[in-house]
């Protein structure tokens, strides 16, 4: 214990263990900075998807909200993919339903009851895109999660 009333000073011991800490941070920071650097994305190529529309089990009257939804509700590709989109409408009620999104590409295909749409465009941009049913909203709506 001092007696001359000063700080007792950082020992050896200390300093080496803030240089080990240090060490690793940068270690870890130039290791995540090379595997950032380094990654590659796959080569574009084209992926197909069938999507439906499907109705959960619940009085709509009860909820106000509609009982459509996507099947599946997310799609995930890769930038530069080219998206291909089988949308049925498997309904036996004489309903309509769309699929309607504004980017990566302007769809809006409307199809009644046994129709069926094929859609296509190229996922040009990395991002998060939703793509809805203009006639079930809120619920009948999906996300297409392009990867950059
Ligand atoms: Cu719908």
């Amino acid at each position: 214990m001092s007696t001359s009333g000063e700080k007792p000073k950082a020992g050896v011991g200390t300093a080496v263990g803030i240089a080990v800490i240090v060490a690793a941070i940068v270690g870890a920071a130039a290791g995540y900075g090379t595997t950032y650097l380094t990654r590659s994305t796959p080569a574009p190529q084209t992926r197909e998807f069938y999507v439906f529309p499907f109705s959960l089990g619940f009085n709509e009257s009860v909820t106000s909200l509609p009982h459509d939804v996507f099947v599946p509700d997310r799609i995930v590709v890769y930038r530069g993919d080219t998206v291909v989109i089988h949308f049925y409408n498997t309904e036996d009620e004489p309903e309509n339903h769309t699929f309607t999104m504004t980017a990566p590409a302007a769809v809006n295909a409307d199809i009644g009851m046994g129709e069926h749409a094929d859609i296509t465009f190229v996922a040009s941009t990395a991002g998060i895109f939703p793509y809805t049913c203009t006639y079930h909203l809120p619920s009948m709506a999906g996300n297409l999660v392009v990867l950059g």
